[in-house]
């Protein structure tokens, strides 16, 4: 990096920094974080799987809608992009539910506006995908909002064109990912919008950070299920005692090995690309 590039923000496990008017330099770390706590012990190659799966996604999915995506840097860990006006609100896309989703249905049989059919169990899949927007808070955990709201806050327009990419980006996604024996239960997008007034995907893309992936092999609604990357760290986590506030525990090298194997298998699984040759040559997921 040169020495005039500055850095814009933090997120939990990435930086962001200007490389110029235009462009950006997301980073993505090793750190991981369970049950909203950043861990002190970083998985290695986490950074390079999440951005290489990302970068795979956003290069098959172009037809659907644009993304930010200029460069992938040769260290596999970062990509250049364009800089955008970023919409205020993330576009979650659900198909089964989970978490926030689940909690609500149970309290209110809706969820963000929605309302489900009832009788509804725990990580059942939903009749169709539901779009369930949020807004970025400062700090602490992002607020639902129905769809009215968020497009009164983005735009109709804008709102519109970012829902209907995010439904097609969430099918695309969750077809392929079932195919390879992975759920994705629900995903989270952000969007910008480009000089043009073009509505272009940001951020990263259908990875097991903005995702819930779960191993389809086992897959039994009625229970939360094992996330497909992080369960060895959460019941590991879990099982130590930890009261759930920062900081969070360092992890045993077998909970970091076998958290990294999970990491690298989803990437596997996804790309179709054995990981060794991802580090090689990131671009290999462009192809
Ligand atoms: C942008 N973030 C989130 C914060 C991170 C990421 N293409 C873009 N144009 C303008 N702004 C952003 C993006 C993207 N992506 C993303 N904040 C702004 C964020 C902190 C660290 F890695």
């Amino acid at each position: 990096m040169s020495e005039t590039t500055v850095h814009l923000g933090s997120g939990k496990v990435r930086e962001l920094y200007a490389l110029d008017e235009e462009r950006l330099l997301l980073v993505a770390s090793d750190r991981i974080s369970t049950f909203d706590v950043v861990l002190p012990t970083p998985i290695p190659d986490k950074g390079r799987v999440l951005t290489g799966l990302s970068a795979f996604w956003f290069a098959r999915t172009r037809d659907i809608v644009p993304n930010h995506l200029l460069a992938l840097r040769d260290d596999g860990r970062s990509v250049e992009c364009r800089r955008l006006e970023m919409l205020p609100v993330e576009i979650v896309v659900r198909g089964y539910l989970a978490g926030s989703g689940w909690k609500d249905y149970t309290a209110t049989g809706k969820v963000c506006g929605h309302t489900l059919p009832a009788g509804l169990c725990e990580a059942d899949r939903l009749p169709e995908p539901i779009v369930t927007p949020a807004t970025k808070a400062e700090t602490g955990h992002d607020l639902n909002i129905d769809e009215m709201e968020a497009a009164r806050i983005c735009g109709h327009e804008r709102y519109t064109a970012a829902r209907e990419a995010a439904l097609g980006l969430y099918r695309f996604g969750e077809e392929h990912a079932a195919r390879r024996g992975i759920i994705v239960a629900d995903t989270k997008f952000e969007f910008g919008v480009d000089p043009d007034g073009a509505v272009v995907l940001g951020d990263e893309a259908l990875t097991p950070d903005s995702s819930r992936f779960w191993p389809a092999d086992g897959y039994e609604p009625g229970q939360s299920q094992p996330s497909f990357d992080k369960q060895f760290a959460r019941d590991w986590c879990e099982a130590s005692g930890w009261d759930k506030t920062a900081p969070g525990p360092e992890l045993p090298a077998d909970v970091v090995g076998g958290t990294q194997a999970r990491y690298v298998e989803a990437f596997e699984r996804l790309t179709e690309i054995p990981f060794e040759n991802y580090l090689g040559e990131p671009e290999v997921v462009l192809a």
